[in-house]
């Protein structure tokens, strides 16, 4: 369980683990300014079985995760699992995920975006940036996960052996989607199970929407690196995906100031896609097949669109 700054989650969190599940808990504190660690040391000389390692500083979660999976390794551990201490992972839905590793999964996620699934309390314009990446992600890769980005997993540790840790990408949440897509390639069985996600009520978010951007950046260069099909595919699906969800999400009947929120999900997918365009040009990948370039293009555009088209009911209400 990786913290910054959560010093008013971490004994909630803890108290639920514990009191749930059958587990030992390792807490990995970046040197939280607000006294994370020590409430963490506090916990783990109360509690048998919790542990903590403390890092110099911040430093990522990437890198929290790395040291992390690593304290597991040298002990013998045979599963390991990750969950972020805000409590938007339910401790009580845990042995959902270690039931599927008992029925044979390598890899398990706690998925919001399958059947079952559920995201609680997130803004519009967040979860349509999650649900329309995971989308993209999921298309770009060819990759049949509904849930690349989510950090509520349980694996064997052989999959943690089996793959290079050094190799992944810190790019945003890339490395969970990085690490989901190596291990199937690898092979490893992977398998989601239903969670429903809560957001946070205590502390902030350490993460943002460039976080996600820069994700989809990236899972574009390598769906053009390794079978630029996929780009085309993807870039297709996507927007057939992406229009059916502007349609839905109340573009069209906007009602307040407030409601104005869809209009920044279209602009964060426009920076997003700019951006893929940039990293697609300087990776040395631009001369994509026509088709695939083209499918870039529309995208691009019915982003554009979409924007112009939520900025004009914006105004429009704005009048009334
Ligand atoms: N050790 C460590 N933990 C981090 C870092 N950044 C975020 N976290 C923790 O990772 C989890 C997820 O971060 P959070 O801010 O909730 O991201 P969000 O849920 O995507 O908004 C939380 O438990 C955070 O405290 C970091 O740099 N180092
Ligand atoms: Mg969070």
């Amino acid at each position: 369980m990786p913290t910054y700054n959560e010093v008013e989650n971490l004994p909630l969190i803890v108290d639920r683990v514990l009191s749930n599940n059958e587990v030992d808990l390792l807490i990995v504190d970046d040197n939280s300014p607000d006294g994370t660690g020590a409430k963490a040391d506090e916990l783990a000389a109360a509690h048998e079985g919790v542990s903590v390692v403390h890092r110099e500083g911040k430093d990522g979660l990437l890198n929290a995760y790395r040291d992390g999976f690593a304290w597991a390794l040298e002990r013998d551990y045979e599963v390991i699992c990750q969950m972020d201490a805000d409590g938007s992972h339910a401790p009580e839905e845990l042995h959902r995920l270690l039931e599927e590793i008992e029925a044979g999964a390598d890899l398990v996620i706690g998925s919001r975006y399958v059947e079952g699934g559920e995201v609680k309390d997130w803004p519009r314009e967040r979860y349509l940036l999650s649900r329309l990446g995971n989308r993209y992600i999921a298309a770009v890769l060819g990759d049949d996960i509904a849930d690349m980005t989510a950090g509520y997993r349980a694996m064997r540790r052989s999959v943690l052996e089996g793959l290079d840790l050094d190799a992944l990408s810190a790019k945003g949440y890339i490395f969970q989607a990085d690490l989901a897509h190596r291990a199937l390639k690898a092979g490893f069985d992977v398998r989601e199970v239903p969670v429903t996600f809560v957001d946070r009520t205590l502390g902030e978010s350490k993460l943002d929407a460039s976080f996600a951007a820069q994700s989809l950046a990236e899972v574009s260069k390598w769906g053009a690196a390794e079978k630029s099909e996929f780009v085309r595919e993807g870039a297709k699906e996507f927007s057939r995906f992406a229009r059916n969800e502007v349609d839905r999400s109340g573009l069209h009947s906007l009602r307040s100031a407030i409601d104005q929120a869809p209009e920044r999900v279209v602009d964060m997918m426009s920076e997003a896609v700019k951006l893929a365009r940039y990293e697609l040009r300087h990776a040395g990948v631009h001369e994509l097949p026509g088709k695939a370039a083209r499918g870039f293009e529309a995208l691009s555009d019915m982003v554009s669109e979409a924007v112009r088209l939520a900025k004009y009911e914006a105004g429009r209400r704005a009048k009334d």
